[in-house]
């Protein structure tokens, strides 16, 4: 389904099995050292929702090799087989080869947590964003580019949905005002929500 221009929702995208292979290696990432951790804002907040990256460091705002704003360990790598899994994302969702995806940022949302409308515009590439969701579902709001505010489009995201953000939809706002906890599959083990998203640095 095309939500937006270059913004593809594919429903159940992971079949169980993929899920719980991609869940276990969440589960290894999430260790330390350059495991997960609570980013902090610049204003002295935190984001509720713990993040781990693969590849280089996302910190507010940018890219680092190192954990810069954590234990300072080298960032993990990014493994080809998730790149050859994006790639095949892409080519489902809009019909042409994916890009050499290079970095990986993973979320973890549990209790109350939550993302605030924001734009992903610290890449040096226009390439697509793949997000992938697992466990718990979520309500992803849409937005525009010019404005946090109205209009948007409130989306479900379900444990195996691939949504991927590209063209004119790349540097729309976006967020995620809520999860409903206790709806992941109970097969899958999860409590809470994970959401992975490959991207491109263009370092
Ligand atoms: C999440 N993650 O559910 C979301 C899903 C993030 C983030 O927002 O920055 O880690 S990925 C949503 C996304 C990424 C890039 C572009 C757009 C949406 N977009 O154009 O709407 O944790
Ligand atoms: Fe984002």
């Amino acid at each position: 389904t095309e939500v937006s221009p270059g913004a593809v929702h594919l429903p159940d995208w992971l079949d169980d099995g993929r899920q719980s292979e991609l869940l276990e290696a969440c589960r290894e990432w999430a260790r330390p050292p350059a495991g997960l951790r609570t980013v902090r804002v610049p204003g002295g907040g935190t984001m509720s929702a713990r993040q781990v990256c693969l590849g280089h460091h996302w910190y507010p705002y940018g890219y680092a090799p190192t954990v810069v704003d954590g234990d300072g360990a080298p960032v993990k790598p990014f493994p080809e087989w998730l790149g050859e899994l994006g790639r095949r994302a892409v080519a489902d969702a809009l019909g042409a080869p994916g890009p050499p995806y290079d970095i990986a940022l993973i979320n973890f949302y549990d209790g109350d947590a939550r993302m605030g409308m924001h734009r992903d515009s610290d890449e040096r590439s226009d390439a697509p964003v793949v997000s992938l969701s697992l466990g718990d579902t979520c309500v992803f709001r849409f937005g525009n580019t010019e404005t946090r505010a109205r209009p948007y489009t409130d989306v479900e995201l379900r444990s195996g949905d691939l949504f991927v953000f590209g063209g004119p939809s790349r540097l729309a706002y976006h967020g995620v005002p809520r999860v409903y906890a206790g709806t992941a599959p109970p097969q899958l083990g999860l409590s809470g929500r994970l959401n992975i998203t490959l991207r491109v640095s263009g370092l």
